[in-house]
């Protein structure tokens, strides 16, 4: 069993995809960020950076193995089920490089970008949200090259496309057009139609359903908790 610490966002969904498109036996463990439970000590010891998503393998053998990170999560799965990563040397090679590349640009320019756009203050943040919003399109134009006469990011779909996916579906919610990015949009539309990514789309939706998750723990959740960072001792 894999225990999954998990919100229904962006970064959450990398994961649960992975875990559904493996069929391995999980266990989504909702940890309300937004009540602060990212800082719970027990939490902290799984996930040092204080964010979800993490998981915890308790079938890796005698003492049960702790991942965080998104990108380590899916390449920690990849590693153990031999899937979804490519058996050619290079294409290994890419899909690291497409892992990382989300991991360093893509995702932390969207968030930035969702933070100033739901959070930051209405005065004086016209450079920030241009500044965002350019570098989250910046990175849609890279994708939209790399994905030129390709199916996936790498030769099959793999934990590249996994990783990528959830801040390409949301471009939208974020008021950002696919129209000048059509191998974006059609790969957009190719992942969605697989059971596996619907399925952890739609999981704890029913949570947004409730209205526990709305605008506003929206707005709690791109604004990143800057208040919980530790002092100095
Ligand atoms: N680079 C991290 C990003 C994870 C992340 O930002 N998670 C957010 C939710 S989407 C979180 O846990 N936020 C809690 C907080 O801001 O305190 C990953 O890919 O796993």
């Amino acid at each position: 069993m894999i225990e999954l610490f998990y919100a229904p966002t962006p970064n959450g969904w990398k994961v649960a995809i992975m875990l559904e498109e493996c069929g391995l036996r999980y266990e989504a463990r909702f940890l309300d960020i937004f009540a602060g439970a990212q800082f719970e000590p027990e939490f902290l010891a799984i996930s040092p950076n204080a964010r979800m998503p993490a998981i915890v393998d308790r079938d890796a053998g005698a003492t049960p193995v702790s991942v965080f990170e998104s990108g380590a999560i899916l390449f920690y799965l990849a590693e153990k089920t031999g899937r979804f990563m490519g058996t050619r040397p290079q294409a290994r090679k890419e899909t690291l490089e497409w892992l990382f590349w989300q991991t360093g640009n893509l995702g932390p320019m969207a968030g930035q970008y969702a933070h100033f756009r739901m959070f930051g203050p209405r005065e004086r943040q016209d450079y920030s949200l241009a500044r965002y919003r350019g570098e989250y399109e910046r990175c849609l134009a890279v994708l939209e090259r790399r994905l030129d006469g390709r199916a996936f990011v790498v030769d099959d779909y793999s934990i590249a496309d996994m990783q990528i996916f959830p801040w390409v579906f949301i471009a939208r919610n974020l008021d950002v057009s696919l129209d000048l990015f059509p191998n974006v949009s059609a790969w957009r539309e190719r992942l969605k139609q697989r059971p596996a990514v619907r399925a952890a789309i739609d999981l704890m939706k029913d949570r947004q359903n409730r209205g526990e998750y709305n605008a506003d723990t929206n707005r709690m959740l791109y604004n990143q908790t800057a208040a919980h960072i530790p002092q100095r001792r």
